[in-house]
């Protein structure tokens, strides 16, 4: 194979902008030229966020008390329908513009709610710019405002007006209703709605916004219309209890502990729901006006900081620490708690590079009083509980102490032996950690085919073999001593945890390279999570990639033709595509004109777009594989098609692409098989394609 006819496209980087669209108001060509900018990619990603822009203009008039109610839809052909039954977005004329307000919602830029006296948009995070956004990249879109006594219609194409504010009827209800088609010419790879993505976040902010009705329908099959309805009395309280369920964990106290609080000036709320699982990992969410706030921030520094200090204050004065004994450490007095922190600020401020960090400092000190004040409280007062929560955190304390005497232990080993790099690891020949690559490959046979189709010079391979360790089970003294875990850590060479020592990796890319399929998709997920949980400045760094193997060989074999004038010549080469040559024959005037020779080619599609893009190129092929796994590759296939650093296609793994895979097993893995697999199968695009 040569580089000619492997075909890669990303599809994340092919801007389609059409020139003919140059009346689209300014600010919104800005929108069309730039989605990115606005809405974080144009992949499935994005395509999603267009939805959550659109009904967080619904939830903010629940914030403001004037909503109860909204409906989303995915109708057919993934039009997408949202309606509420607030007050209406404004219909009149403001004054600034002379424009009715509405329009304005629609055409300018950064509009979104901020007209009039009452003005309660919170500022948004990552990309909350808006209904003027979605419209911009919009194919369609149609607004209808009741306002109790009219029904009012305006429409749009690619963010240009096509229908003025019209009166189209008479009624009693109030409500907005806003029905778009997202442009395929801007969500070139997608605009396919997954009905799982958007119930995730429809349930997660119902559970946000206690007692709102949330109701989401998927209307694309008329025969099979599926329906659910989300309302949370309970809240966050509701969001902890479902998150244990999903889990199928037992929890370490009956009732979830509940607590807020507001300032003085009600400027800042807090609410905090927490309870203990009897697993050692925690899991903390954390959110600030309805937005995840990911990289966490002050609100998730104030808790921690009093949750710390509140338990080991108790602890010694009810004499569960004894004046010798050391503090409880932070990750002991977390070990098994899932919390949700939901913070509301008048000015909130998102830093950090993806704007997923709360910054308001007056937040920390808010939230380490509320908890100082009440879970000193709650533990005074549910004595039992208390008891069970210390009896956990005393056990973490014990175990970390374990692993630290087991990891000294490891360590005088190998200082004793030097030559402890894993039996399985085919390491590479050139040490210089700068160049030198490692592949994690699951499976001995497609070990096999790595090893063969390497360069050794840089390449290292090291096959995982037995058991996968679940990690969410495992504290770090059982990582050591894993037996799947152990040969990844000594052939990394840099150390575990609080030990880990970045100038002592000995390879700058590691790769992790598993099958296209639901086993690959828990192979990544775990390690992920692995390298998340106990290597974290490898991620960072922008040091794991996820290996992408293509998923079809297309086959083209070789042909020759013969054409005797130039129009049959021409024919034949749009017919076969790229790669046919043509020979004049000049000589023989008996022979036909042209000779049109076309060799085997090759296609390789990473995913099933791409074969059909092939297709649609090359016509139908001679042949095409579909590859099952990687060990169905021989060594020169997989070398030239995932792992040659001249053409193979990488992904390099983000910090949040790994706090996902994370999320992904501290959320939903129990100790049920089944439900776990099913799950898996489902998100399996989260760890295949990371973008969504
Ligand atoms: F995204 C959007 F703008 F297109 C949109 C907005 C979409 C949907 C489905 C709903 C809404 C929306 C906006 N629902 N409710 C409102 N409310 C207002 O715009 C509103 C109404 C009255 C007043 C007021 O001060 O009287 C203020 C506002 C912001």
């Amino acid at each position: 194979m040569d580089n000619e006819s492997n075909i890669v496209l990303n599809a994340h980087t092919e801007q389609a902008y059409d020139e003919t669209q140059i009346q689209v108001l300014e600010g919104l060509e800005a929108v069309r030229k730039r989605p990115g900018m606005y809405i974080g990619s144009t992949g499935p990603r994005g395509l999603h966020h267009l939805v959550y822009e659109i009904v967080d203009n619904s939830i903010d008039e629940a914030l403001a008390g004037y909503c109860t109610k909204i409906d989303v839809a995915i109708e057919p052909d993934n039009v997408i329908r949202v309606s509420d039954n607030g007050r209406g977005i404004p219909v009149g004329i403001q004054q600034k513009t002379g424009l009715p307000a509405l329009e304005v919602v629609f055409t300018i830029l950064h509009a979104g709610g901020k007209f009039g006296g009452g003005g309660y948009k919170v500022s948004g995070g990552l990309h909350g710019v808006g209904a003027s956004v979605v419209n911009a990249l919009s194919e369609w879109l149609e607004v209808q405002v009741c306002d109790g006594s009219h029904v009012y219609q305006m429409s749009f194409e690619r963010g240009n007006k096509t229908q003025n504010l019209t009166i189209i009827g008479d009624t009693t209800a109030t409500g907005t209703t806003v029905r778009f088609k997202a442009d395929g010419e801007i969500f070139s790879e997608t605009t396919v709605y997954e009905f799982e993505t958007l119930q995730e976040r429809l349930r997660e902010q119902s559970f946000l916004n206690a007692g709102l009705h949330i109701e989401l329908r998927d209307e694309r099959d008329p025969e099979n219309i599926v329906q659910e309805n989300y309302c949370y009395e309970g809240g966050i309280s509701s969001f902890v209890e479902y998150i244990h369920e999903k889990k199928q964990v037992e929890c370490v106290h009956d009732n979830v502990i509940q607590m807020s609080g507001v300032n003085a000036d009600d400027t800042v709320s807090v609410e905090i729901a927490m309870q203990y699982n009897v697993e050692y990992s925690e899991l903390m969410l954390s959110f600030a006006n309805n937005i995840r706030t990911g990289d966490g921030g002050t609100h998730e520094e104030g808790f921690k900081r009093a949750i710390t200090r509140v338990m080991n204050d108790y602890a010694r004065r009810f004499g569960i620490l004894k004046d010798s004994d050391k503090n409880l450490s932070g990750d002991d007095v977390r070990e098994g708690l899932t919390v949700i922190i939901s913070v509301r600020v008048k000015e909130a401020q998102f830093e950090g590079q993806t704007k997923a960090k709360l910054g308001n400092t007056e937040v920390r000190a808010m939230v380490d009083s509320i908890v100082s004040e009440k879970l000193r409280v709650f533990l005074e007062e549910n004595p039992t509980v208390a008891k069970a929560i210390f009896n956990k955190a005393l056990e973490a304390a014990r175990a970390r102490e374990a692993a630290r005497k087991a990891r000294d232990a490891t360590r005088r080993k190998s200082a004793m032996d030097n030559a402890s790099l894993p039996g399985k690891l085919a390491d590479c020949t050139d040490r210089d950690p700068s160049v030198a690559e490692i592949f994690i490959v699951e499976g001995d046979s497609a070990g096999g085919s790595a090893k063969d189709g390497r360069d050794r010079h840089f390449q290292a391979i090291l096959p995982l073999w037995g058991k996968m360790l679940n990690v969410e089970k495992a504290r770090l003294d059982k990582v050591y001593g894993n037996e799947k875990l152990m040969p990844v850590v000594t052939a990394l060479g840099c150390g575990i945890g609080d030990e880990f020592d970045i100038s002592r990796l000995r390879y700058h890319k590691v790769i992790i390279m598993a099958d296209a399929d639901v086993d690959g998709s828990h192979i990544r997920t775990l390690l992920l999570t692995f390298f998340f949980r106990f290597m974290r400045p490898l991620i960072d760094n922008g040091n794991i990639c996820l290996a992408q193997p293509p998923l079809y060989r297309l086959a083209y074999k070789k042909m020759e033709l013969t054409a005797s004038d130039e129009a049959e010549r021409d024919a034949l080469l749009e017919e076969l595509g790229e790669g046919a040559k043509v020979q004049e024959n000049k000589n023989e005037p008996d022979a036909p004109k042209y000779r049109i020779t076309k060799r085997d080619m090759y296609y390789y599609a990473y995913s099933d777009e791409q074969r059909d893009t092939v297709i649609a190129r090359r016509g139908a092929p001679d042949d095409i594989q579909r590859y099952k796994g990687l060990g169905e590759m021989d060594g020169e296939q997989l070398w030239d098609t995932t792992m040659n650093p001249a053409t193979r296609v990488m992904y390099k793994v983000t910090l949040e692409d790994a706090r996902a895979a994370d999320e992904i097993f501290s959320i939903l893995m129990g100790d049920k098989v089944e439900p776990r697999r099913e799950f898996i199968e489902k998100n399996a695009r989260f760890v295949r394609n990371l973008d969504i």
